[in-house]
């Protein structure tokens, strides 16, 4: 696959997705189709030789040009944050289901292959105190408008390849952390607010656990199923370190040498999800994928990149604060 056109290649996952890939296959092409909305910024690929695409991953045309020129599409382009999803759902429909049908329909009609990106949160969530876990077997029952329009998304990618034969596989990765996340993420929100000597956030009593994988063993697991994924199959991804929100939050607190009690409780998020888990066994055992990172120097690693990166933050960090002032949180 010489040709490789990355949709959202400028948000978060995508824009490291794109400088793995690089930096692995040099000699892949990569063409980037990105809106740049909010969360999007072209110089998270600074310095980075990809031929860079301005658009809409919903714009027919477009898409429908970008896709007869690639071998393989990878897409990451998506509305991504549940809070915003619960203040305003279109474009989550929009983007995340629109989208996606769009694509589908291109790599259709070009026998192109394409592999999907997707989150947990499409499997609802689980009580905090089991030892439950999600397989690729589990029922959809997303709680958000967010994870309701990306079970949305890979349900169309389903029926696509049982319906007309669409080459493509689904994947579906736990909560992401590492450099370019948005600050208005639970982890570089906080790191960004203890940099401007401001308190961390906390929802509610905090007692949520997420399962955080880096986000360069996110992308590895995608180069894995890109190379050596069966067509129609879906591989859940994740590092199987679990923590609750005040766990995050006391320890980068201790990390960031404050006192691991100097934090906020502020309103809950409606509907919030209790806990997500991934069993990954069908990744590691057929595709041989293993995570590489440590949480604890991930996340230090993490810290160190938000400490010496203020310039590529402080643009995003006072309009985020304001639509979180607005949310009471
Ligand atoms: P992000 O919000 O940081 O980036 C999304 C990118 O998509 C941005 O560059 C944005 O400009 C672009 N985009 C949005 N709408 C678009 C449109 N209509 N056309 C073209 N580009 C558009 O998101 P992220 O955290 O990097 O997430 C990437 C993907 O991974 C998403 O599909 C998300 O559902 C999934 N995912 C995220 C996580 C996580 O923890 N962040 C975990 C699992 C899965
Ligand atoms: O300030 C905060 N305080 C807080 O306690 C923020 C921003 C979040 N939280 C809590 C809510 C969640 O339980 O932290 C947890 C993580 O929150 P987010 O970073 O908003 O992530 P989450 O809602 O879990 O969704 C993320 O993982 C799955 C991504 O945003 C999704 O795109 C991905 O699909």
């Amino acid at each position: 696959m010489r040709r490789m056109l990355v949709t959202g290649g400028a948000g978060f996952i995508g824009s490291n997705f794109v400088h793995d890939t690089l930096r692995r296959f040099p000699d892949v092409e990569v063409t980037v189709l990105d809106l740049l909305t909010y969360a999007g910024s072209q110089r998270n690929l600074d310095g980075v030789p990809v031929t860079f695409v301005h658009g809409d991953i919903c714009d027919a045309s477009l898409v429908d040009g970008l896709v007869a020129a690639t071998d393989v599409v990878v897409h990451f382009a998506a509305e991504s944050h549940v809070d915003n999803s619960l203040n305003d759902p279109s474009p989550f429909i929009q983007t995340n289901i629109v989208g996606t049908f769009t694509l589908l329909e291109a790599v259709r009609k070009h026998e192109v292959r394409l592999h999907h990106i997707s989150t947990d949160e499409v499997f609802g969530d689980l009580p905090l105190d089991s030892l439950e876990q999600f397989t690729e077997q589990t029922a959809y029952d997303p709680s958000s408008p967010y994870s309701a329009s990306k079970a949305s998304s890979d349900m169309l990618v389903r029926a696509w390849v049982r319906s007309y034969g669409v080459q493509a596989t689904i994947s579906n990765c736990a909560n992401n952390y590492g450099s370019y996340q948005h600050v208005e993420k639970l982890i570089p929100r906080q790191i960004t607010n203890i940099l401007l000597g401001d308190k961390p956030k906390l929802y509610g009593a905090g007692a949520n656990v997420r399962e955080w994988t880096h986000v360069t063993d996110h992308n590895s697991a995608v180069h894995r199923i890109i190379t050596a994924g069966q067509i129609g199959e879906t591989y859940l991804i994740g590092s199987g370190d679990e923590r609750s929100n005040q766990q995050i939050i006391t320890q980068l607190l201790t990390l960031m040498g404050q006192d691991p009690t100097a934090y906020d409780h502020v309103p809950d998020r409606p509907g919030h999800d209790l806990r997500y888990s991934n069993n990954t066994t069908k990744l590691r055992t057929e595709l041989g994928w293993t995570p590489r990172y440590d949480f604890e120097a991930g996340l230090a690693a993490t810290i160190t990149w938000y400490r010496e990166n203020a310039a590529w933050w402080k643009p995003q960090k006072s309009s985020t604060e304001a639509k979180y002032k607005l949310l009471g949180r």
